[in-house]
């Protein structure tokens, strides 16, 4: 497989205005005829003559130009397109070919879940439906036909306005459909299948009403209100935050089981993963409705940040899922907690995205080059492209970052663009020069500030030394220094903010936070008019992805803790001191665990004022992963043990207050998905886990009584968990019941495979490969497998990581199984391997011998190909 690279774009020599598609829809086998309209483009080169269209696995049965039957002599077919030989500068083009639904278990283009049709086609599905200039920089006006069996599949979807409906005199039926919109294939989406529809309505800022439909099973028709919801406040903040309407008169969503991906934007017609559809309290926890809300405004928002505007090729990808992320995660601030949210977004983005940019697959925000592009819808592209928007927006401040938005709207709508043409537009609205903040954009890797304070106590003088370095990366073995928006505050010793005056400036700064903005490899600040040494609060907010290296004292970080005015700081202060204890107790087990660390603990835990869930936040440990990113070498048993031990011992120490807590923070009434009511669920869960860790007593009667009684899944799996994890009799009968209870809703059912695969006891993997021959698994599945093989390889690192290598052998073994049915989702799981550099002598060995066992299949896909390749290079 060879790689594609960014430098060789070239604009597409032919362009297609208008698709006519017209399918005859049947699992085994469904015909599609296509009639394209294509004209050479102005804009681009001329060739020899030839056009080659995209087209895998298509069955070629007929193709004509201008009306004219064409004959072998004219076009070549091979695996991957159809070269028409000679063609004139304006011509129409028919083909007809024949696919297979039932047989697609990629889960690329048409395939078949459950009882009904589907497409997926982001990036590359749709040259699996027909012959196509599969690029998005190919913008058509579509039109479809659908005719299928009536009974079997009543309802027909795709993108745009229905237009016509009617029943054929054999037993089936036409729907068709017109898109007005321009739009790139991979926006194209159809449906067929039995399916019922909650329906709503929406009336948009300028008066235009518009249809909501989410379209499930019928069984799932109770599970859609939470979605709706969503939609409903997701459409109201885009026209308030972003001055964005909806543009058809209908909108759609339909829940499908079988998935790749989260969801997908098509137009008019989003398509999910029904794991960020269906929510009931008693079969989704609150993780899973904010999901939920999250994900529906995601691709809502995409109508805007993907379709209306699009990438001009697949490395501009951030373009649309950067700006649509940070999107999404204003939305969800504005709907709940926003000192919660960004705790979650940064924690989201130190465990995946920091180590994906310090291993083997590192790659910029916009990518050079790629073999597989599946592979790089990664947090990179996604979370920390939408960091990369979020500095942009801070440096313009809100109005200028409106306007600038505006402007991106009005300029590019209907365009396929670049993430240069986004930076643009904010260069012009705000008249800043971004030239050296592009670098966010091409280079790879975390940057990691080391600052150093020194204070002068003569002169009132406090100065920062702030240096910043970026580690090379695959391919970039040196970086230039970036434009880092940094905004800090000023402790005062009463725990105010003091005021933050240069040393250059004229007169005062009102005390508060300031933005300085780092340029230089080294840059010195110096503050004046301290009265006093201030404590130093750095990165407020975490304005910029980077890694911050500060000798705090543990004195320092308990200060802040109790008095940062900045939310997210007293939580990062409190995440870095435990994990300061976390890796103390690492290295050596008998260390003491200092009075004052109780205190604290107890004096936040018992701190009535504060909002719950962010306390639930700040008392949480981190997670035993990302202290094996913060060592030298991974010592994943020392971690292991060291967190355990910690955990037992809060709730030793601190039991009588925690099950205060626990008791305190009961549910009251019917559940509700507020932030406060999930925050009280989320501090009185983790109360309950700690006293279980200590073996308490009555904590594991609360335990059973809380899984017993409970009507909300939130406290159902708390409690399942740690069951679970206790083990013996009581988790055998928890989990039997629970399987009794919940075995025919699958979304239900993958909390049941995952919580088996996530538990620390010495038996996991064994009974992770019971599991995978368990009736209710199947490969087949990707939210199935990814609850199983997926929440075991990168959710349970004591027992992956054992150090026989059972759990990389058993990962290897399931990819190289999983590869020719799905290769996206095997290529997604073998990167829970790719950072054996992190990991002893011994585990390296073997990790590296599983990657090359995989390697040495020769009908492997491009997408684990390019993942084990790059792993080894
Ligand atoms: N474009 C899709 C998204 O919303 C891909 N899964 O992220
Ligand atoms: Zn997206």
């Amino acid at each position: 497989p060879h790689p594609v690279f960014l430098r060789d774009y070239q604009p597409p020599e032919f362009l297609i205005d208008r698709v006519d598609l017209r399918f005859e829809l049947d699992p085994e086998r469904t015909s599609v005829e296509a009639r394209l309209q294509v004209r050479r483009n102005p804009a681009a080169t001329r060739g020899d003559g030839s056009l080659r269209l995209h087209g895998e696995q298509l069955d070629l049965e007929q193709v004509s130009m201008n009306d004219r039957l064409l004959t072998p002599a004219d076009y070549r077919v091979d695996a991957e397109s159809l070269t028409l030989l000679r063609v004139p500068d304006r011509f129409g083009l028919m083909t007809r070919v024949r696919i297979h639904p039932s047989l697609n278990t990629a889960l690329e283009g048409l395939y078949q879940s459950g009882d009904m049709l589907c497409t997926q086609c982001e990036a590359e599905g749709f040259r699996r439906i027909t012959y196509f200039l599969d690029r998005p920089d190919v913008m058509a006006c579509y039109g479809t036909t659908l005719v299928a069996d009536r009974r079997r599949f009543p309802v027909l979807l795709s993108n745009g306005n229905r237009v016509e409906s009617r029943d054929l005199p054999d037993g089936r039926h036409l729907v068709r459909w017109e898109d007005p919109f321009p739009k790139p294939s991979y926006l194209f989406a159809l449906i067929a299948g039995d399916l019922s529809a909650v329906e709503d309505g929406y009336t948009t800022a300028s008066g235009r009403a518009v249809e909501l439909k989410i379209y499930v099973e019928p069984h799932n028709l109770d599970k859609c209100d939470h979605a709706m919801r969503s939609l409903k406040k997701a459409m109201r903040w885009d026209e308030e935050r972003f001055g964005r309407e909806y543009d058809l008169d209908v909108f759609m969503i339909v829940a499908v089981s079988h998935f790749n991906m989260g969801a997908m934007e098509n137009k008019g017609l989003n398509v999910f993963n029904d794991k960020y559809v269906l929510a009931r309290p008693d079969t989704a926890t609150d993780a899973d409705f904010e999901g939920i809300e999250g994900v529906i405004a995601h691709e809502y928002f995409h109508n805007w940040t993907g379709n209306r505007i699009t990438c001009r090729d697949w490395f501009q990808l951030s373009l649309k899922e950067g700006f649509t992320v940070y999107r999404d995660q204003e939305f969800s601030a504005d709907m709940g907690s926003r000192g919660v949210k960004r705790i979650n977004d940064v924690r989201l983005l130190r465990a995946h995205q920091f180590p994906e940019d310090g291993g083997p697959m590192a790659h910029p925000v916009r990518p050079e080059s790629y073999i597989e592009i599946n592979n790089f819808y990664t947090a990179t592209v996604y979370q920390k492209g939408a960091e990369v928007v979020r500095m942009q927006a801070n440096l313009l401040g809100p109005e200028r970052f409106r306007q600038a938005t505006d402007l991106y709207f009005e300029r590019h709508d209907g365009q396929a663009v670049t993430t240069d043409d986004f930076v643009r537009c904010m260069e012009a609205a705000s008249g800043r020069d971004l030239g050296q903040f592009r670098r966010w954009y091409d280079q790879a890797g975390t940057p990691e500030l080391s600052i150093q304070a020194d204070d002068d106590a003569d002169d009132g003088t406090y100065t920062l030394t702030i240096r910043q370095h970026t580690p090379p990366t695959p391919g970039q073995p040196v970086k230039m220094p970036f434009h880092i928006p940094l905004a800090i505050g000023l402790l005062g010793p009463d725990g105010q903010d003091l005021p933050t005056r240069l040393a250059d400036e004229p007169s005062a700064t009102a005390p508060g936070t300031r933005v300085l903005e780092l340029r230089e490899a080294e840059q010195r600040f110096r503050f004046t008019g301290l009265p006093v040494r201030p404590v130093p609060s750095l990165l407020r907010g975490f304005p910029a992805p980077v890694k911050l290296r500060f000798a705090y004292s543990d004195d320092e970080l308990l200060f802040l803790m109790a008095h940062d005015s900045d939310g997210f700081n007293r939580w990062d202060a409190a995440q870095t001191l435990l994990q300061r204890l976390l890796l103390a107790l690492v290295a050596d087990p008998e260390v003491g665990i200092p009075d004052q660390f109780f205190a604290a603990f107890r004096r936040a835990l018992l701190d009535s004022s504060s909002d719950r869930a962010l306390l639930a936040e700040v008392l949480t440990l981190p997670s035993e992963s990302y202290l094996g990113d913060q060592m030298e070498v991974v010592d994943i048993d020392g971690i292991h043990h060291a967190h355990t031990m910690l955990g037992r011992h809060i709730g030793e120490r601190l039991g009588e207050d925690l099950l205060r807590v626990y008791r305190d923070n009961g549910e009251t009434g019917p559940y509700v998905f507020t932030p406060q009511a999930s925050g009280r669920r989320a501090l009185k869960n983790l109360a309950l886990g700690y006293l279980m860790w200590a073996g308490d007593a009555r904590a594991l009667g609360d335990c059973q009584s809380q899984f017993a009684a409970a009507h909300n899944m939130t406290d159902v799996m708390a409690a399942l968990r740690l069951l679970v994890d206790h083990g013996g009799a009581e988790g055998a009968q928890a989990l039997d019941e629970f399987y009794r209870r919940w075995s025919r809703e699958s979304l239900v059912l993958d909390k049941w495979f995952s919580v088996q695969a996530t538990s620390p006891r010495p038996d996991t993997l064994a009974r992770v490969i019971q599991l995978m021959g368990h009736s209710d698994f199947s490969l087949r599945n990707p939210n199935r497998v990814r609850s199983l093989v997926g929440a075991f390889c990168n959710a349970n690192p004591v027992r992956f990581h054992a150090a026989n290598g059972g759990g990389y052998r058993f990962l290897a073994d399931c990819v190289l199984e999983l590869d020719p049915l799905n290769p996206q989702i095997a290529s997604r799981l073998l990167k829970a391997m790719i950072h054996w550099r992190r990991f002893d002598h011994d585990r390296q060995t073997l990790m590296r011998a599983e990657i090359a066992r995989i390697l040495a299949i020769e009908e492997l896909s491009k997408d684990a190909f390019e993942v084990a390749s790059k792993a080894l290079e």
